[in-house]
This record gives structure tokens, C-alpha cells and sequence, in this order.
């Protein structure tokens, strides 16, 4: 039997008995996978608690849940737990607030960044303001300090901006400041790595677990930039006992929740979309697009369609690779009620 105390389980923090809880480590797109004393499991949402409820309710990665556990099938996710803390993605649309949560109950939010043409003060800034909004404490890791180069400068800089916020300068390839993480690597503790691709979150919780849990890939050449390689969110335990949440570059993140809320999550750009010629209009290069026409008049950013369309993009790819992974169930009596 799992003590569900080395999954971060603080007992008191839920009137429940442990039997009955569960924690989420990682979301597909209506599948999730759990550990619970009974070992892991995969579960679904009971559609009756959930049908109607907002996109931030849904359970994340590092969420606390009532399961009613099934041992010869999938089990069934009763209700979310309240959360310690969270990270949401929010669509920045004026009177349209959607909010998503992207992983929970962590006590500490590594910001990372990497010692190359990722280094970015601006973005450091965001990401930081981010991880205050959760709830956790940040800490800034500073990644790849096997490049060449005298990073003082960086770091400095760094400190400047991160307040007061430590900051740490680490090598996945060569194990240089690792040892500096020590501090924040305890047992039953939850990190969550936020940062770009590429900048090598993948990498440092596999130099942390001393095994390579989740593949990593290479930075383009041309911009630093990464590949998206970490396409979900997905948790894990390392052999000292904490628990690291690894998540996808920032602009993938919320991939799987979007692919059925990016109406919600881009009014705008549905609202446009609804004047086009082509009611299958993808705002491409097609005659008559609402959407292009918007961009050409200022009254859209051609960022904001930018990423809309990317979202799209691979939205469409996570729901084909979903696909072929299984036949979807068709649930009699769904259908119509959810207007999918
Ligand atoms: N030189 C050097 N390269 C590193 C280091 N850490 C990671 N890399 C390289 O950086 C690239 C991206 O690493 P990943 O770990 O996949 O980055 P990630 O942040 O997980 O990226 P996404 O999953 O796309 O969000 C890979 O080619 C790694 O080998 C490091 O400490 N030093
Ligand atoms: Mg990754
Ligand atoms: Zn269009």
C-alpha cells in the first residue's frame, strides 16, 4: 500500500479518508492518471459533477481528488480538492475571463531560464510574477552554465530583477550548482519547472532523478529556441522523494485543456470568425476572412491570430494522436448536451 504522505499528502488539509483521495500525475486529454494507496491508476471524471463547470475546476497535474477507485477498470474522480496553490493560464481578453489551472499543490516554483539567447529579463519578470500568483515560493535556475562565457553578468542581473528571490546558476550536462538545489529537494515537497522550450527542464529533472524520465530535444540553431519536446504535464518522484512537476514550454502549456476551450479562450477571434465566408474558414489566405480583415484594420493583433492559429494547429495534433491512441467512446446521451 502507498502512503499517499510521499505523494505530498498533508492528512488534516482534507475531512476525508485517505482511502478515498487520490493525487493526479498527469492529464490527457479526458484520461488521468493517478496514484492512490491502492498504487496508480488511470481515472475519469464523473461527467455529472463536472458537466458545466468551469475549465479551472477540471483536475491539473498535482491535484488532490476524491476518487472512487475501481480495480479492474478505470476509476472514477469524484471532485477536485481545493487547491494550496496553482498556476492558471488566463486569457488576457477584457470581460472574458477563462482560466485554466496547469499544475497544483506545489510549494515551489522553479523559474527556468537558460544562460543563452533564452536569457530574457522581461521574460524572467513574467514568469516570476506567475510564480507569486501561485502561492509557492520561485526560486530562478538558471540553466546551462556549462556554456561558454562569464555568467556573472547574467546572474546579476537576474538577482536584480528576482528581488530578493534566490537565484541559481546550474549545469543538467555537467552537474555544476546542482548541489545548490538541495535546499528545495525534500521529501513529500512538490516542484513545478516553468519556463520556455528548450531552456532545459526536462533535462535538469533527469539529471535530478539520475535517470532519463522524459525526453529532451534539441534547441533550433538559428534562435536558441526549443521544440516543444515536453508536449503534457506529467509528475513524478525522485529517489530523495520529491515530487518534480515537468511541464511544456510556456506556449504549449494547456494544449490538451484548450483543444475543446479555444472558442472560450479566443472571443474575439470567434467572433470574427463568425462573419467569414467559409463557415470552415481557417484564416489562412481564404477570400472573404473576417479574421485577416481584422488584422488589416489594426482591430486584431496579427500576434493574437498568430497564436490562435498555432494553438489550433496543435490542438488538431493532440486530438489525432488522441484519436489513434484510442477509438473514442461514443457516451449515448452526451451528445447535444455538451454541443461537441
Ligand atoms: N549545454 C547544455 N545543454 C543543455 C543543458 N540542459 C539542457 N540542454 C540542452 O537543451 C536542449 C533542450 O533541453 P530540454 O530538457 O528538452 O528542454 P525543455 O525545457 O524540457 O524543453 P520543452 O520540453 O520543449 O519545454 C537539449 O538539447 C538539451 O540537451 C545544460 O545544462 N547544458
Ligand atoms: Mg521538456
Ligand atoms: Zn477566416
Amino acid at each position: 500500500m502507498i502512503d499517499l504522505k510521499e505523494y505530498g499528502l498533508i492528512p488534516e488539509t482534507y475531512q476525508l479518508e485517505t482511502e478515498k483521495i487520490a493525487r493526479v500525475t498527469a492529464v490527457h486529454k479526458e484520461r488521468y492518471e493517478l496514484v492512490c494507496e491502492q498504487g496508480e491508476c488511470c481515472a475519469r471524471l464523473k461527467s455529472a459533477v463536472y458537466f458545466g463547470m468551469g475549465a479551472e475546476d477540471f483536475p491539473t497535474v498535482g491535484d488532490f481528488v476524491e476518487l472512487a477507485y475501481n480495480p479492474v477498470g478505470d476509476s472514477v474522480i469524484l471532485r477536485t480538492l481545493p487547491r494550496r496553490t496553482f498556476f492558471s493560464r488566463r486569457d488576457p481578453t477584457p470581460g472574458r475571463p477563462t482560466e485554466q489551472a496547469v499544475a497544483a499543490n506545489f510549494d515551489t516554483v522553479f523559474v527556468v531560464q537558460s544562460l543563452n539567447e533564452n536569457f530574457n529579463i522581461p521574460r524572467l519578470e513574467r514568469y516570476l510574477a506567475q510564480a507569486w500568483q501561485s502561492g509557492a515560493e520561485p526560486v530562478v535556475v538558471l540553466t546551462k552554465a556549462d556554456l561558454p562565457g562569464d555568467h556573472a553578468t547574467e546572474l546579476a542581473a537576474a538577482e536584480k530583477a528576482a528581488q530578493g528571490v534566490q537565484v541559481i546558476a546550474v549545469s543538467a550536462k555537467t552537474g555544476e550548482g546542482i548541489e545548490l538545489l538541495k535546499p528545495y529537494l525534500l521529501p513529500g515537497k512538490t516542484l513545478v519547472f516553468l519556463g520556455s522550450s528548450g531552456v532545459g527542464k526536462s533535462s535538469l529533472l533527469n539529471r535530478l532523478a539520475g535517470k532519463e524520465l522524459m525526453e529532451t530535444g534539441a534547441i533550433r540553431e538559428e534562435d536558441g529556441r526549443g521544440r516543444h519536446t515536453t508536449t503534457h504535464r506529467q509528475m513524478f518522484r525522485l529517489p530523495c522523494g520529491t515530487l518534480v512537476i515537468d511541464t511544456p514550454g510556456m506556449r504549449q502549456l494547456g494544449i490538451w485543456d484548450v483543444s475543446e476551450g479555444l472558442g472560450e479562450a479566443f472571443p474575439d477571434i470567434e467572433a470574427f470568425s463568425k462573419q467569414c465566408r467559409f463557415s470552415d474558414c481557417r484564416h489562412e489566405a481564404e477570400p472573404g476572412c473576417a479574421v485577416l480583415q481584422a488584422v488589416a484594420d489594426g482591430q486584431l493583433s496579427p500576434e493574437r491570430l498568430e497564436s490562435y492559429r498555432k494553438l489550433h494547429r496543435e490542438a488538431a495534433v493532440s486530438r489525432r494522436k488522441e484519436k489513434r491512441k484510442k477509438q473514442p467512446v461514443k457516451k449515448p446521451g452526451r451528445k447535444g448536451k455538451t454541443g461537441r
